[in-house]
């Protein structure tokens, strides 16, 4: 069985400068490429909304960035407006070896729903089809590295060992946005559902 990387949304727009910028994002990049040689499959993912997608606090009239409102779903962070398709905010940082990457998976491109993570969306139930990838791969074992630890990250990596595979966060080779307890309420997730957490 294979042993796959999934860089999760190292984008312009998640590090300094972009639009959701996260603290320290950029310095992840180096040791991301270092990585890849060590796998049998790299996958990528991009988070790539429409303009007016339903997660902007632009799309709801007098909504504050950051606040949290109940979407049909469940409660919805209303963020700022990020990773708008073919934007320069939604390309992959510059740094990053993209050229070794096999798949590019890209979420969030449905105007009513958002997607945190990579196998499903924030309904929790449409898929993004990286599950079938993996399985018709025979990928059975996922290493996590990218952008928010608290977010992106966690969201996948939870619905990832929920799945059944074997997953590994490198907390190390991502960064948070940490919002109103998001981290550590994102590391207590993944530990319940059996994600390891490493430092390197
Ligand atoms: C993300 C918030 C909104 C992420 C994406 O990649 O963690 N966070 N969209
Ligand atoms: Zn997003």
């Amino acid at each position: 069985m294979a042993h796959a990387l999934l860089v999760i949304d190292v984008q312009n727009d998640f590090c300094p400068g972009g639009a959701l910028a996260v603290e320290g994002g950029h310095e992840i990049v180096d040791g991301i490429n270092a990585m890849t040689p060590d796998f049998d499959a790299v996958i990528y993912t991009q988070d790539w909304h429409p303009a007016g997608h339903s997660s902007f606090a632009s799309s709801h009239d007098g909504a504050e960035v950051m606040s949290v409102v109940d979407f049909p779903y469940g409660p919805q962070v209303l963020w700022p407006d990020h990773c708008i398709q073919g934007s320069t905010g939604a390309d992959l940082h510059a740094g990053l070896d993209a050229k070794c990457a096999e798949l590019i998976i890209r979420k969030g491109f449905n105007t009513a729903l958002d997607s945190y993570s990579a196998f499903f969306e924030n309904d929790h139930k449409t898929p993004t089809g990286l599950e079938g990838y993996c399985r018709t791969r025979g990928i059975d074992t996922l290493t996590m590295v990218g952008l928010a630890t608290d977010f992106c990250v966690a969201y996948s990596a939870v619905d990832a060992a929920k799945l059944g595979f074997d997953v590994t966060v490198r907390l190390d080779l991502c960064r948070a946005i940490d919002f109103a307890g998001s981290l550590d309420k994102a590391k207590a997730d993944m530990v319940a559902a059996g994600v390891r957490l490493s430092s390197g």
